[in-house]
C-alpha cells in the first residue's frame, strides 16, 4: 500500500512537470467542489492525483495495457486521448493498490464521462475542467457555473469539447453524448 507522499513522487516522476503542475490543480479543485458538494475530500484528492498518470506513457504502451488485461478495447477504435483514463484506473489498482470502486471509476470516466455519473465522478471530470491553470475559451463561465451548480457547470464543460471536436471534424465517443444528454435530462 502506498502512501499519499509516495503516490505523488511516483505520478510526478512519470509526467512533464507542466502536467504535473495540471495534477496539483485538480487535487486543489477536486477538494474544493467535494466540501462545496458533500462528496469525500479524501477520495477526491486520490482520484484527482492519480486521474492522468498515464497521460504521457507512449499510445502503444497504453494500447497494450488495455489489450493484454482484457479492458475495454471498444477505446481503441477511438481517440487515442481517451486511452490514459481507462489505463489510469487499471494501474491504479494493480500497481498502486486503490481497491475503492468510486475512486476508480472516477478515474475511468474522467475524460469521457458516462450515464449516471456518480457524485465522484462529476467532481473529478469538473475539476479537470476548472483546475486553476486551466485555459480555453469559456472555462470561466464554467467556474461560475460550479459555484452553484455541479452538473450545469459539467454540462457547460461537456459542450464545450463537443464543440471542440465538432470544430475540428473529430468522432465523439458515445458515452460523452450519453453523459451529457443524461445531465441535461436529469437536471433540477
Ligand atoms: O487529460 P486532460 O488533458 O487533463 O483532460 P481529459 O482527460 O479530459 O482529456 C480531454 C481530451 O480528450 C480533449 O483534448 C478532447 C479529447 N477527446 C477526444 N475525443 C473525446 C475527447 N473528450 C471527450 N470528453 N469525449 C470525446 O469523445
Ligand atoms: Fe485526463
Ligand atoms: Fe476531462
Ligand atoms: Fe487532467
Amino acid at each position: 500500500r502506498y502512501n499519499r507522499e509516495e503516490l505523488i513522487a511516483a505520478v510526478s516522476a512519470g509526467m512533464p512537470s507542466k502536467r504535473w503542475k495540471h495534477v496539483e490543480g485538480v487535487m486543489e479543485s477536486a477538494v474544493l467542489l467535494a466540501e462545496r458538494y458533500g462528496a469525500d475530500p479524501v477520495k477526491a484528492d486520490l482520484a484527482a492525483l492519480l486521474h492522468d498518470l498515464a497521460k504521457f506513457w507512449p499510445i502503444e504502451e497504453q494500447e497494450a495495457v488495455i489489450r493484454d488485461n482484457g479492458l475495454n478495447t471498444e477505446l481503441l477504435r477511438h481517440d487515442k486521448q481517451l486511452l490514459h483514463a481507462e489505463v489510469g484506473a487499471f494501474i491504479s489498482q494493480r500497481d498502486y493498490g486503490v481497491e475503492d470502486e468510486e475512486v476508480l471509476d472516477a478515474i475511468r470516466y474522467h475524460t469521457s464521462g458516462r450515464e449516471r455519473m456518480t457524485l465522484l465522478d462529476k467532481i473529478v471530470c469538473l475539476a479537470d475542467y476548472i483546475e486553476p491553470g486551466r485555459e480555453f475559451p469559456g472555462v470561466e463561465k464554467i467556474r461560475e457555473l460550479a459555484e452553484t451548480s455541479l452538473e450545469d457547470a459539467l454540462i457547460a464543460g461537456f459542450d464545450s469539447t463537443i464543440s471542440f471536436l465538432l470544430e475540428k471534424g473529430k468522432p465523439i465517443f458515445p458515452l460523452t453524448l450519453l453523459a451529457r444528454n443524461d445531465l441535461i435530462v436529469n437536471r433540477t
